[in-house]
């Protein structure tokens, strides 16, 4: 793995872990962050080694989102987006095993899409969440407009986009935004369980969890219970899946290798 100026990587005990690393503007997100992280990411999808994906802001940030002092007139916001943020979004959702936000502190803007896109959030209890596109003029984006209404209803996922408002780890629990808030002298500990729990589990059963229900969004029931049969094929043909109901029938709990 290559050095990098604004991110920290290091793989161990099979989580890859992505720690973003400007602390001075809260992680926001510069040129060189994107092409950092998509190295990263890139990096984690294809090592076996890595089972479980965990991203993280150094400070008290998770991220504040776009480096708005990068912004220059002229500049093509579209440009960014299908060239930086959107192949982060895509990487993110398409990798083949459970990716964690660990939402340490404010996520704002894109810093809020990328903790949305993951598979599992967990937030430290004064952690916030903001939709802060709309404060700067803009319009939610690397995935906003479609997890969070997804997550939350129109209705709220209207008002946050559209007023900016902070949702704190609290509320954000409550509508199901995020799976654990941990106080901040427990997220750090309470959150390597998690990772270590997804790093030791059936790789690729996750990876298939994440394919069904990404193809259940667009599918009908007939085509799910279709593709289901699909997927439980593939997945009861892996070694965990063998592995685990010998290891029911022995009374044991199975001992997952990702395979
Ligand atoms: O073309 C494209 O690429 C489009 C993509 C757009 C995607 C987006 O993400 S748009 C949304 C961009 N993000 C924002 O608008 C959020 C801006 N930041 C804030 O609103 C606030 O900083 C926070 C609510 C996140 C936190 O507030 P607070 O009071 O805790 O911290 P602060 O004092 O505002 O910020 C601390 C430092 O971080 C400060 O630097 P300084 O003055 O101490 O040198 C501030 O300038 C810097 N900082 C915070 N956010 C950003 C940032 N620097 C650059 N870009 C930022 N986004």
């Amino acid at each position: 793995m290559p050095e990098f100026e604004t991110v920290r990587v290091a793989v161990e005990n099979g989580i890859g872990r992505l720690t973003l690393n400007r602390p001075d503007s809260l992680n926001a997100f510069s040129e060189k962050m994107t092409t950092e992280i998509q190295t990263v990411l890139k990096s984690f999808s294809a090592d076996k080694g890595v089972r479980c994906v965990a991203i993280t802001g150094t400070g008290r940030a998770f991220s504040a989102g776009q480096d708005l002092k990068e912004i220059s007139p002229g500049r093509s916001f579209a440009d960014s987006l299908k060239r930086r943020y959107n192949p982060i979004i895509r990487q993110i959702t398409g990798m083949e095993k459970p990716v964690v936000a660990l939402i340490n502190g404010v996520a704002a803007g894109a810093g809020m899409s990328l903790a949305l896109a993951c598979d599992f959030r967990i937030m430290s209890s004064g952690a916030k969440l903001i939709q802060a596109f709309v404060k700067i003029g803009l319009v939610p984006d690397s995935g906003s407009s479609f997890f969070l209404p997804r997550m939350v209803g129109y209705a709220k996922a209207f008002e946050f986009a559209a007023l900016g408002s902070e949702v704190s780890a609290e509320e954000a629990m409550r509508l199901g935004i995020v799976n654990r808030v941990f106080p901040d002298e427990k997220f750090a500990d309470e959150s390597e369980k998690i990772l270590t729990h997804f790093a030791n589990g059936p790789t690729r059963a996750y990876s298939l969890i994440k394919k069904a229900l990404k193809h259940s969004a667009e599918s009908s029931l007939e085509e799910s219970l279709e593709y289901e049969a699909y997927m439980q094929e593939i997945a009861g043909r892996t070694e965990d899946a063998r592995e685990a109901t010998k290891a029911f029938v022995e009374k044991r709990p199975p001992d997952f290798k990702g395979k």
